[in-house]
C-alpha cells in the first residue's frame, strides 16, 4: 500500500535548507547524547571527578540540555514547518526571508555553543540567575529564537493566500498544528526575550550590578512551560496526520485533532508557576491557580490518547484484527516498510508514564516530595525524550530519505531502534523515579558526593536506583548509536530515485465541521486573557519583592563569592 498520495518537486533552495536544518542539529545531537551518557556515569559514581576529557560536569550538563532540548528541537520544528507549509499549501516560499531566518539560527547556535564549550556559559538550559553566562550565550539564544520567528512569519503570506483561494474550506489539519506550534512558541519566547534582553544581558555585560532573581525565574518559567508544548506539538502533528495511515486506517476524529491543537494554544502558558510551587515570593493563591490550569492543559493529551487508540483500532481492524483486544496484534510494529510506525508507537507507550507523572507533579502538595529530585528528569525523559525525541528523529530520517531520494539503510536496525530506546528509557526512568521519591537530587555530580563511598555524603541506599539509571542510560546510548548509523548511512548512501517532498496523509473517519475549531481568533483572545489573569498579579509580586539581588559569583564555583570569602 502506498503511504504517500503525492510527491512534490520543491525548489532546490528550500530542499537544501530543510536538509541542512535537519543535518546540522543532528551532528550536534551526537555531542548532546554523549553528555547524556556521561551524566549517568557521573551519577552512578563511575566517574568521580569534576570533569571528564576536559569538559566539566555542569558544562556537559549544560550542553546536554541546550543542544537536545533547545537547539535540536527548534531547528527541527522550523524544518518540519517548512515541509508542512510547502506540502499542504502548495505555494513556494520567500527564499530570501527563509535564508535570513536560517542564518540567524546558525549564527545564534554557534555563538551559544562557543560560549558553552569555552566554559563561559555553564548555566544549564534554564540559565537562571545567580548563574551568569558570557553575553555571547544570551545573544546566541536571542538570535536562534529570532531566526525561528522569521521562519514563522514567512509562512503567513502562503497561509493567507490559501485562505483567499479556498474561502470557507477547512485549513489542513497539519497546518493548524504547525501554526499552533509557532503561536505557542511566540507566546513562550516573548517573556524569555524580555528576561534575556532587559535583565540578563545588562547584568552579564556589567552594566548593572545585580538582577531580580524571582522576576527572572518567573519570566523563565513563563517561557519554560509553553516551551514543552512547543516541543510536543510537532509530534502531535505526526500523531494525528500520519499515525492513523501508518496503522492502516483513518484518523478517528478530525475535530479531536483541531481541538487538541487549539486547546494547547489556550492553556500552555498560564501554568508556569507549577515549576515554582516551592519558591518564596509567590503567594499560594497563584500557585493554586496555576495548578488548576495545569490540570486543564493535560486534557488534550487525554483526548489524544483516546483518539489515537481509536484510530489505531480502526487501522488494525482494517488489517484483519478481531476481538476486544485481539486487534492489537495486527498493528505494523516491526514492518520495515512502515518503519515510522515503530517510532511513533514507542513514543506513545513511553508517554503514558510521562503523562501520569506530569499530573503527579502538577498536584501542588505531591510536588513537594519530588521537586528538584531525580524524579523530575525521569518525568521529562518520558516526555521530551519519549514521544518528542522519537517522533523528531523518525521524521528527520523520513524527510532526509525522501528529499534526497535515498533508500533507508539497515532496515532491521531502524525498525528495532525505537523499542530498544524505550527499554532503555523505562529502566533509566524507573531508577530515577525510585531514587527521586527517596530524595536523590537532580543536577548533582553524585560521583563526587552521594555515590562516592569515600565521601561523608555517601548514600548507600540510593545504589539500586543509580544502577538502574546507568543501565537504562547506557541502553539509550546504544539505541541512539543505532539511529546515527542508520541516519548517516542513509544520508551518504546512493540515490536511487529523484528526491521529492513526500508526507504521509491520513484521511479522517469523522470529518466534523465545528465552527469554533475552524478559526484561531477566539483561542488567541482566550489565551491573551488567561495570560493576564495568571501572570499580572504574580509578576507584580516578584517586582515588589524585596529579596536580595543575585550575589556576585565566580563561574568556577556555584557558591556565591561572599560565602566563599567567609570560609
Ligand atoms: Fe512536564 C516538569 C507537569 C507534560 C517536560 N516537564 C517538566 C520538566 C520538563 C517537562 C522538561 O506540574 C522539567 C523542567 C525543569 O528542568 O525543571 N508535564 C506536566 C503535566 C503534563 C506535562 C501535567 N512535560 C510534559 C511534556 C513535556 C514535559 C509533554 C515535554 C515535551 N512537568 C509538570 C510539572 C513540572 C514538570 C508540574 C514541574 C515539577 C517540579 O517540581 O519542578 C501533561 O501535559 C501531561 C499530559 C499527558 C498525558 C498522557 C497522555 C497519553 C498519551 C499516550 C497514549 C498511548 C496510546 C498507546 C494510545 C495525560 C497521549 C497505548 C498503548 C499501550 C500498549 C500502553
Amino acid at each position: 500500500m502506498e503511504l504517500s498520495e503525492r510527491k512534490i518537486d520543491i525548489e532546490l533552495g528550500l530542499k537544501r535548507m530543510i536538509l541542512i536544518e535537519i543535518i546540522f542539529p543532528m551532528v550536534l545531537l551526537i555531542l548532546g547524547i554523549y553528555h547524556g551518557l556521561m551524566q549517568v556515569l557521573y551519577r552512578a559514581g563511575m566517574i568521580r571527578n569534576s570533569q571528564f576529557l576536559g569538559l566539566g560536569y555542569f558544562q556537559g550538563l549544560t550542553l546536554h540540555g541546550v543542544v537536545n532540548a533547545i537547539v535540536f528541537t527548534t531547528f527541527f520544528a522550523v524544518a518540519f514547518g517548512y515541509a508542512i507549509i510547502r506540502y499542504y499549501l502548495g505555494r513556494p516560499l520567500n527564499m530570501k526571508v527563509a535564508w535570513l531566518s536560517f542564518g540567524l539560527m546558525i549564527v545564534g547556535t554557534l555563538l551559544a555553543a562557543l560560549a558553552i564549550l569555552s566554559g563561559k556559559a555553564t548555566v544549564l538550559y534554564t540559565f537562571y540567575p545567580p548563574l551568569r553566562a558570557h553575553p555571547a550565550f544570551y545573544i546566541g539564544v536571542v538570535l536562534l529564537v529570532l531566526g525561528s520567528w522569521v521562519a514563522f512569519f514567512n509562512w503567513l503570506p502562503p497561509y493567507f493566500a490559501w485562505k483567499r483561494e479556498y474561502p470557507g474550506e477547512k485549513v489542513p489539519l497539519a497546518v493548524v498544528g504547525i501554526f499552533a506550534t509557532f503561536i505557542v512558541w511566540l507566546i513562550a519566547t516573548t517573556p524569555a526575550a524580555i528576561e534575556i534582553i532587559f535583565l540578563l544581558i545588562p547584568w552579564s555585560m556589567g552594566w548593572v550590578a545585580t538582577v531580580n532573581v524571582p522576576l527572572a525565574r518567573m519570566l523563565f518559567w513563563f517561557f519554560g512551560h509553553p516551551l514543552v508544548y512547543f516541543w510536543l506539538l510537532p509530534a502531535y502533528v505526526m500523531y494525528y496526520t500520519m499515525l492513523p495511515k501508518l496503522s492502516g486506517g483513518k484518523l478517528y476524529s478530525d475535530f479531536a485533532g483541531r481541538l487538541t491543537f487549539l486547546w494547547l494554544v489556550l492553556y500552555s502558558a498560564p501554568v508556569g508557576i507549577h515549576h515554582q510551587f516551592t519558591e518564596p515570593g509567590i503567594s499560594s493563591t497563584w500557585k493554586f491557580v496555576h495548578a488548576f490550569f495545569t490540570m486543564l492543559v493535560a486534557i488534550p493529551s487525554f483526548v489524544t490518547a483516546f483518539t489515537l487508540a481509536a484510530s489505531m483500532e480502526y487501522g488494525a481492524r482494517e488489517r484483519g484484527g478481531r476481538g476486544l483486544m485481539g486487534w492489537w496484534t495486527k498493528l505494523p510494529y516491526i514492518d520495515k516498510d512502515r518503519w515510522l510506525f515503530s517510532y511513533l508507537f514507542a513514543g506513545l507507550v513511553i508517554f503514558v508514564f510521562g503523562g501520569v507523572t506530569g499530573v503527579i507533579n502538577a498536584s501542588y502538595n505531591l510536588d513537594n516530595v519530588v521537586h528538584n529530585t531525580s524524579w523530575l528528569p525521569a518525568h521529562f525523559h518520558q516526555t521530551i525524550a519519549g514521544p518528542v525525541f522519537l517522533a523528531y528523529i523518525g521524521m528527520s530520517l523520513f524527510l532526509v530519505a525522501k528529499l534526497t531520494g535515498k533508500e533507508i539503510k539497515f532496515k532491521a536496525l531502524n525498525v528495532w531502534m525505537p523499542y530498544i530506546w524505550t527499554l532503555g528509557i523505562m529502566i533509566f526512568s524507573t531508577g530515577l523515579f525510585i531514587g527521586g521519591a527517596a530524595g536523590e537530587p537532580r543536577r548533582t555530580n553524585m560521583g563526587m558526593s552521594y555515590a562516592d563511598p569515600q565521601s561523608h555524603l555517601y548514600h548507600a541506599d540510593w545504589g539500586y536506583a543509580k544502577m538502574l539509571g546507568s543501565i537504562g542510560g547506557t541502553i539509550m546510548a546504544i539505541a541512539a548509536l543505532m539511529f546515527f548509523v542508520v541516519f548517516f548511512a542513509t544520508l551518504f548512501g546512493k540515490r536511487n530515485k529523484p528526491g521529492a517532498l513526500e508526507l504521509i496523509v491520513s484521511e479522517p473517519y469523522y470529518n466534523e465541521r465545528v465552527p469554533v475549531v475552524q478559526t484561531f481568533t477566539p483561542w488567541l483572545v482566550g489565551a491573551a486573557l488567561l495570560l493576564v489573569i495568571a501572570y499580572a498579579a504574580p509578576i507584580t509580586q516578584t517586582i515588589r519583592s524585596n529579596f536580595p539581588g543575585a550575589p556576585p559569583y565566580s563561574p568556577d564555583n556555584p557558591a556565591p563569592l561572599h560565602l566563599m570569602q567567609n570560609k
